[in-house]
């Protein structure tokens, strides 16, 4: 699968906000709670891709469209109301997402959930169609469920990403447990498959790019990350910091 629309040199840096679903309205400032503002700082941070649902895809297309920055649309998703064992159903098909723009799809799987088989099952037809349309999938891989004891352990991160080879995602991503020998293992068994991480709940800065080092040295081809930077007082410095770390 050719991911040249979506990486620069095989790297890339992803700007997520599918957030208002999978948290609610508590991420969000005066500020970020705009899409547009988010489109904004995609278009000026020159992110390789922007990460929405169908609902924000939809009502912001000419705003996406004039950005150029390539469209990813997140085609399943869940609020976190319901609580039990995780399930994530598809809500938009790979063709409505090509009709909005879309140049590669994603996927959740809580891997380890009592549903995970049929997450697996919506995959697997979601990667046939993105074949047929000739764009990628990316897969977020991340244990979940009354049956994961300690979801950031070193056999989970590996297993993660093992799944994402197996079931043939062109892109994993994960949630970096904060140990680079972990992480490179976790890289070594996605394979062919190219592992990108996820930012999570902001942190310092310092601390932030100590961790995209780690992540670049660990064998990952990029970043996915929301909070960290629409959440930032700056998003285009720390973007501008990280972006320097992934291409260096
Ligand atoms: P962040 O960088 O803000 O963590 O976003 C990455 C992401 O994967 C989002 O795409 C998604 O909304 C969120 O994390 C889900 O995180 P969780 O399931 O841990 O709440």
């Amino acid at each position: 699968m050719n991911l040249k629309k979506i990486t620069k040199n095989g790297k890339c840096m992803f700007l997520a906000y599918d957030q208002g679903l999978e948290h609610g309205p508590n991420d969000f400032n005066d500020r970020n709670v705009n899409p547009n503002y988010i489109i904004e700082i995609a278009k000026k941070g020159k992110y390789n891709g922007i990460i929405f649902q169908k609902g924000i895809a939809e009502k912001y297309k000419e705003e996406i469209k004039k950005s150029k920055v390539p469209l990813i649309i997140k085609l399943n998703g869940k609020t976190n109301l319901v609580k039990g064992e995780p399930i994530s159903l598809q809500l938009c098909s790979v063709a409505e997402a090509v009709k909005l723009g879309a140049v590669a799809v994603g996927y959740t799987i809580y891997i380890g959930s009592e549903h995970e088989s049929e997450m697996m099952q919506e995959f697997s037809e979601i990667k046939r169609r993105a074949m047929e349309k000739k764009i990628p999938v990316i897969l977020w891989a991340y244990p979940r469920g009354k049956g994961i004891k300690k979801k950031s352990s070193r056999e989970l991160l590996a297993y993660a990403s093992r799944v994402g080879l197996e079931l043939g995602a062109d892109i994993i991503k994960i949630q970096y447990n904060g140990n680079k020998e972990d992480l490179k293992w976790a890289v070594e068994n996605a394979n062919k498959t190219k592992v990108v991480v996820a930012g999570g709940v902001k942190i310092g800065e310092n601390e932030l790019i100590k961790e995209v080092k780690q992540i670049m040295e660990a064998g990952c081809i990029g970043l996915a990350v929301g909070r960290n930077i629409w959440q930032s007082e700056k998003p285009l410095e720390i973007s501008k910091k990280i972006k320097r770390v992934i291409w260096e």
